[in-house]
């Protein structure tokens, strides 16, 4: 018994290969990956309210801290105040560990229970 073909076989498909690309530079790249490296973690310090540290000398710590104007710092104020906690400021990891260390310091010099603490930014 003799078999016919019923269908044309399919031609074989043709790897997708991208043609060279120019980059920023100007001399030519084969082949776009896409990025790998991430931006780093980067954290917030947020201050917490509490009944008893004066509020000029958070504004004060503020200002000297986390380089905010008087005018900034007397809202992050009054946002830990009313809210309960803000933040003051975003950082690398050990630069926010820092200022967390300067301020729990100054506190502590001063007789306040003032705090704060890092948390990586979402
Ligand atoms: N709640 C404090 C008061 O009424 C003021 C205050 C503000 C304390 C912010 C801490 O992080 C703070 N004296």
């Amino acid at each position: 018994m003799k078999f016919m073909a019923t269908k044309s076989p399919t031609p074989p498909v043709a790897p997708k290969v991208q043609p060279p690309q120019r980059d920023d530079g100007g001399s030519v790249v084969l082949e776009r990956r896409t990025q790998k490296v991430q931006p780093p973690q980067m954290y917030q310090v947020v201050m917490l309210n509490d009944d008893y540290t004066p509020m000029e000398f958070v504004v004060v710590v503020i200002q000297e801290f986390f380089g905010k104007d008087r005018e900034t710092a007397t809202q992050i104020m009054l946002k830990i105040h009313l809210d309960g906690k803000a933040v003051c400021g975003v950082y690398s990891k050990d630069v926010a560990a820092s200022k967390v260390d300067q301020v729990r310091e100054a506190a502590r010099e001063a007789g306040h229970p003032l705090q704060a603490l890092s948390e990586p930014v979402e």
